[in-house]
């Protein structure tokens, strides 16, 4: 098992070239925030009455509370890491459906922070969009995840083979990740190879112990933005009462696989009406799979000329 990178800086450039384009995870410490803006107190009293979606230890919707009710319930209990303590994700609208949704809280949470630098700027496939801001545009799965000590995210792997960014502005997280060739190994039950559920839970006996040797272990602090690359299957669990942010996308750079997703017809994929409602609100109104690979076609091929066999 070895620890994860962490670099104090790296270019957009070569951000690309040693993580995007080898599917490499990374910590980048590059995160610019006001902390004092990240603080419980500070989101109770700035966002406590906004409605929040309040989840299990995967993606299963438990409840529906207010961000002050969560944090005054849950945040600031110390002592062993407990079971089952709620987790909430507060993502920006993914459907066509009334619910607590997070961009509101995105609003106003905007200009307390800055995208990091290394992140690239262009050249997205999800976004739909050149030059998209996670401060102000809607990604998908861009979320805001509080979550109290002993709050977990299980093993699973993030959908339509997008890779994801967390950044984190409060508190400390400790994660795994396996790398994407181990996926088999990891499925609980072979029937079920969806994105988030069916596989083990490699924390079921002990949270601070896991159960399957990972590939990469590390620490999250404030500060610090985790580069997930697709495929990979990662755990999370918070040590300390943790805020932080998420999104996912697709660039080009990193996009066969999700060309490949495309093309493997994932209509019955529940992850790919998600994916039809963001180009929807981009614009783009696709209605197949391979309306979206027409897309790109172009763009795509001469991505692949300039890069050669590796990309
Ligand atoms: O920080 C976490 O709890 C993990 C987040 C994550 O992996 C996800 O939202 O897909
Ligand atoms: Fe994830």
């Amino acid at each position: 098992m070895q620890t994860i990178d962490v670099l104090d800086g790296i270019s957009q450039e070569d951000f690309l070239a040693q993580y995007v384009r080898r599917n490499r995870p990374v910590v980048v410490r590059d995160l610019k925030f006001d902390p004092d803006r990240w603080t419980p107190s500070h989101f109770s009293a700035h966002l406590g009455e906004l409605p929040v979606q309040v989840y299990d230890s995967l993606f299963d919707l438990q409840d529906v509370s207010t961000l002050g009710r969560y944090l005054e319930q849950h945040f600031g209990v110390g002592g062993e890491l407990r079971h089952g303590v709620p987790y909430v994700r507060w993502y920006n609208q993914l459907k066509d459906v009334d619910h607590a949704w997070g961009d509101e809280a995105f609003r106003r949470i905007s200009s307390n922070w800055q995208t990091p630098s290394f992140l690239p700027d262009s050249g997205f496939l999800v976004p739909d969009a050149s030059g998209p801001d996670p401060t102000r545009d809607l990604f998908p799965y861009r979320g805001v995840l509080i979550s109290a000590r002993g709050a977990r995210t299980r093993l699973h792997r993030d959908p339509f083979c997008s890779d994801a960014v967390v950044s984190q502005f409060h508190g400390v997280k400790e994660l795994v990740m396996y790398h994407p060739s181990r996926t088999e190994e990891l499925f609980a039950n072979p029937e079920q190879g969806t994105s988030f559920g069916g596989f083990v839970d490699v924390r079921a006996s002990a949270l601070d112990k896991v159960s399957v040797e990972p590939d990469y272990h590390g620490l999250l602090h404030p500060g610090e933005v985790l580069y997930v690359p697709h495929g990979w299957l990662h755990d999370v669990i918070v040590i300390e009462d943790s805020i932080s942010v998420t999104w996912n996308f697709v660039h080009e750079q990193g996009a066969v696989d999700f060309i490949d997703y495309l093309m493997d017809g994932p209509e019955g994929d529940s992850e790919f009406q998600v994916l039809k409602y963001l180009y929807q609100r981009y614009g783009q109104n696709f209605s197949a799979p391979h309306e979206i690979v027409r897309h790109y076609d172009q763009r795509f091929s001469e991505v692949l000329d300039a890069y050669g066999d590796d990309a």
